[in-house]
């Protein structure tokens, strides 16, 4: 491969999973419910009927995992950890749970011992069932600042040592929107004003957490810290200037609402017009801590959406339309299993340099990856040629070649989503994302051609 351009050493990739998606043993080691264990029971909200209480059996096959990441030959590891089997009901003078500890510390090392870098996230949507009861969860600002805080105290405590890179929350977009605006995702709320009080609060707690860290762990342990945002670059559909603002603003209501905050101390003024006094405002106190509180950029990013002003629209999404349909009436890629997602590379290079160029801060791909069309309704031998995920991959890692060697975007890393076939959340188990096929009666892995893509991939395109 000489002579062509090439990611630098030091650049890590690997792959992202979630523990509840993984994990399954929901009522095993110690482990209490989660929002999501809740939410599953409840009928109608997933797509089969079905839950995280086994899902890809990780907390039992983990180590088989592990010796599928050193097969693949990953520099890095992207898991969450469940808060739940860390502090089961979840609160600060609640009881840890030792064999929780235990159970990820040994993964750790495991890990380690296989010279892969673990990037663990602390908060990928199962919060504890616990707090939910008690005083309303994401919703109770004071309370669950303290409880988010010490439950990552405690995990900074047990794993610092040996963890360099710190996630504090996946996606507060999905947390908020869809766990208390869309009611899609747990808790199930519906409304237009509490999931702006969540998302602030989510933001919150991720600050009070980072403070904590930098001050009482950083001196010592040494590592990074900051937060994962989810986000899908737009473009309009055509160059009418109401489409154009638009595009502008659907950007302002999925990523800047966030990232705004935390790098530069402000909620968008679009956002903030719209929304008026539903949306939260920080203290000055409570600004300074959120302003400068993430160390990078973490990003899972899937798609590009074609936007279009949208007037009698979802206010929640900034009254935009979202599509993959050009004006022309072309599609941007290739169809996935979910409405949302199309492969379209391109997006991804525009994404990564206007995210560089706008927070300067190095970037993470923190999840990026596909779900093939009709996967789960073949058999393991079709489904292991996964041609249009290996497809994906090829434009997405192309892509980011060329923003890290000829743009100089600032990337650091990338997790394809994900290890294994898993619990996709509200569609159970009938979309797959995994570049290892799990047979879910026999928990069986078997590697994709997909995985095989990447290793190759990464192994050609990273300086020896
Ligand atoms: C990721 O979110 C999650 O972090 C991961 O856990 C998950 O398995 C993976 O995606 C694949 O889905 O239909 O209006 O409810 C990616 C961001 C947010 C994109 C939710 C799709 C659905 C919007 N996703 N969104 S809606």
């Amino acid at each position: 491969m000489s002579g062509e351009a090439k990611l630098p050493k030091e650049f890590l990739w690997g792959y992202a999973t979630a523990s509840y998606q993984i994990e399954g043993s929901a009522s095993e080691g110690g482990r209490a419910p989660s929002i999501w264990d809740a939410f599953c029971k409840t009928p109608g909200k997933i797509r089969d009927g079905s839950s995280g209480d086994i899902a890809s059996d990780s907390y039992r096959l983990w180590k088989e995992d592990v010796v599928l990441l050193t097969s693949y030959g990953v520099k890095a590891y992207r898991f969450s950890l469940s808060w739940s089997r860390i502090i089961p009901k979840g609160g600060r003078n609640d009881p840890i749970n030792e064999e929780g500890i235990q159970f990820y510390r040994t993964l750790l090392e495991e890990l380690l011992h296989n010279g892969i870098v673990p990037f663990v996230t602390l908060h990928h949507w199962d919060s504890p069932q616990g707090l939910h009861d008690k005083y309303g969860g994401w919703l109770n600002k004071d309370e669950i600042i303290e409880d988010y805080v010490n439950y990552a105290k405690v995990c900074f405590r047990a794993f610092g040592d040996i963890v360099q890179n710190w996630i504090t929350h996946n996606e507060p977009w999905c947390v908020s929107l869809l766990g208390y605006g869309s009611g899609r995702f747990a808790p199930g709320h519906v409304g237009d004003t509490e999931h702006w009080i969540v998302a602030h609060n989510l933001l919150l707690a991720h600050a009070y957490a980072v403070k904590a860290y930098r001050e009482e762990f950083k001196p010592a342990q040494g590592g990074q810290i900051g937060i994962t945002l989810d986000c899908q670059w737009t473009i309009p559909y055509d160059d009418s200037p109401e489409n154009v603002e638009a595009t502008a603003r659907a950007l302002d209501f999925k990523l800047t609402r966030f990232a705004d905050p935390i790098y530069r101390g402000q909620y968008p003024a679009r956002v903030k017009t719209i929304i008026g006094d539903r949306l939260p405002e920080f203290s000055p106190e409570e600004r300074a801590i959120v302003q400068g509180s993430s160390d990078f950029f973490g990003l899972n990013t899937y798609t590009t959406h074609v936007i279009q002003h949208d007037g009698d629209g979802d206010e929640s999404v900034g009254f935009v339309k979202m599509g993959h349909t050009r004006s022309d009436g072309t599609q941007l890629g290739t169809q996935s299993e979910f409405d949302w997602l199309q492969t379209y590379g391109p997006g991804f290079r525009n994404l990564l340099n206007y995210l560089w160029k706008t927070y300067q801060k190095p970037i993470y791909v923190t999840e990026n990856g596909f779900a093939v069309k009709n996967e789960n309704n073949v058999t393991s031998q079709e489904a292991i040629h996964d041609k249009d995920r290996a497809e994906y991959f090829e434009q997405y890692t192309k892509a980011l070649l060329q923003a890290v060697t000829e743009d100089g975007a600032d990337v650091r890393g990338y997790f394809g989503w994900s290890l294994l076939d898993n619990f996709e959340w509200a569609d159970g188990y009938l979309v797959r994302f995994g570049v290892t096929r799990v047979d879910y009666d026999t928990q069986r892995r078997t590697p994709k051609d997909s995985a095989a893509f990447l290793s190759k991939w990464f192994k050609d395109h990273i300086h020896g």
